[in-house]
């Protein structure tokens, strides 16, 4: 039985409450409060596309900041493939494969392949730090497993963001049903403790909406220097209402969208006043027969081909469209 959205609060709810308040402010879930999206999903590999997952992995990336001398933890919700919150298929009969990298090759900035991207190509490169395979586990049903802990320095260096990069992939390596899940990011084992400065990003998300008419979901890619157009793909969105692009300059641009278990691709103009701030992708459900249970899969891309992160707490805050009359005269002409 899957809960609701007011059930699943309640029982969020239920599990902060022994936590202090500045905990509840500033816990680094993914997917992040921002983004109203219940879970992240990676199907068994025997599954079929159509239900939303076109290649049975899903690669996350956590940056922490050089001066974070700490250790740090991984916790997944609900690692396990049964009872609360997963997409039964037939029976639950999935094994899925959590494993953190860091060391040198885990940074996607600088090795393309840890990205994921490029169907073939070894997206597991870096030091195998931790690994576990979950199947139909009672124990971590509706409930953390925790990785860890970690040093920073476990994590791959990068030096343009200061900061030390760990990698978690998730795979269906058997069965078909759908594995839901939640990761944070934390410094404590048992709590979810934020890291300051920290952040987590992946290259393509393929998660789950929520089952209601009314709620809308939405993820923060980034644009950065130099970024003129962007190509976003959506994959499996079974023609669930609209896509719309929001920003300070964009009120809401609607994107092609596709249907069941096709891709669709279309180029969007970035205007030199968004770049340095994140785009609002918001998916709005479609009004009518509930379309349920619907898993998405999205990527972007810059005109150079390069794929776009999305942070899951976007940078600079949640973009608010700023009315072009204030746009001129904040933005004059050179
Ligand atoms: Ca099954
Ligand atoms: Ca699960
Ligand atoms: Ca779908």
């Amino acid at each position: 039985m899957k809960l609701n959205k007011s059930q699943y609060r309640f029982l969020i709810f239920i599990l902060l409450l022994g936590l202090p308040l500045t905990v509840r402010l500033s816990a680094q879930p993914v997917p992040s409060k921002d983004e109203n999206i219940p879970f992240l999903v990676t199907f068994g590999k025997e599954g079929k596309i159509s239900w939303g997952d076109d290649h049975f992995y899903q690669i996350w990336f956590f940056t922490i900041p050089k001066d974070f001398k700490q250790q740090l933890y991984i916790r997944v919700f609900d690692p396990d493939c049964g009872g609360e919150n997963d997409e039964i298929q037939g029976e639950f009969n999935t094994k899925t494969m959590f494993s953190v990298f860091g060391g040198k090759g885990a940074d996607p900035e600088i090795n393309e392949e840890s990205r994921g991207l490029e169907r073939g190509l070894n997206y597991k490169k870096g030091n195998l730090l931790a690994s576990r395979v979950f199947g139909n586990e009672a124990k971590y049903d509706n409930k953390y497993y925790t990785f860890g802990p970690f040093n920073p320095t476990d994590g791959d260096f990068d030096l343009k963001w200061n900061s030390y990069v760990f990698k978690i992939v998730c795979e269906g390596i058997s069965g078909d049903d759908g594995n839901l899940y939640r990761y944070f990011l934390s410094r404590d084992p048992n709590n979810n403790l934020a890291i300051e400065g920290a952040n987590a990003f992946t290259y393509e998300y393929t998660f789950r909406m929520w089952n209601d008419f009314k709620s809308v979901a939405h993820i923060y890619p980034y644009i950065d220097t130099g970024i003129v157009s962007i190509k976003q793909k959506n994959f499996d969105w079974d023609n669930d209402g609209q896509i719309l692009v929001v920003s300070r300059y964009k009120q809401g641009i609607e994107v092609p969208v596709s249907d069941e278990a096709n891709s669709v691709e279309s180029k969007i103009p970035i205007e030199s006043a968004e770049v340095n701030s994140s785009l609002d992708f918001q998916f709005h459900k479609r009004q009518g027969e509930l379309v349920k249970n619907n898993n998405v899969v999205i990527s972007l891309q810059n005109q150079r081909g390069d794929a776009l992160k999305f942070y899951s707490s976007p940078i600079g805050g949640v973009p608010v469209y700023i009315p072009k009359t204030t746009h001129t005269k904040i933005s004059p002409k050179k």
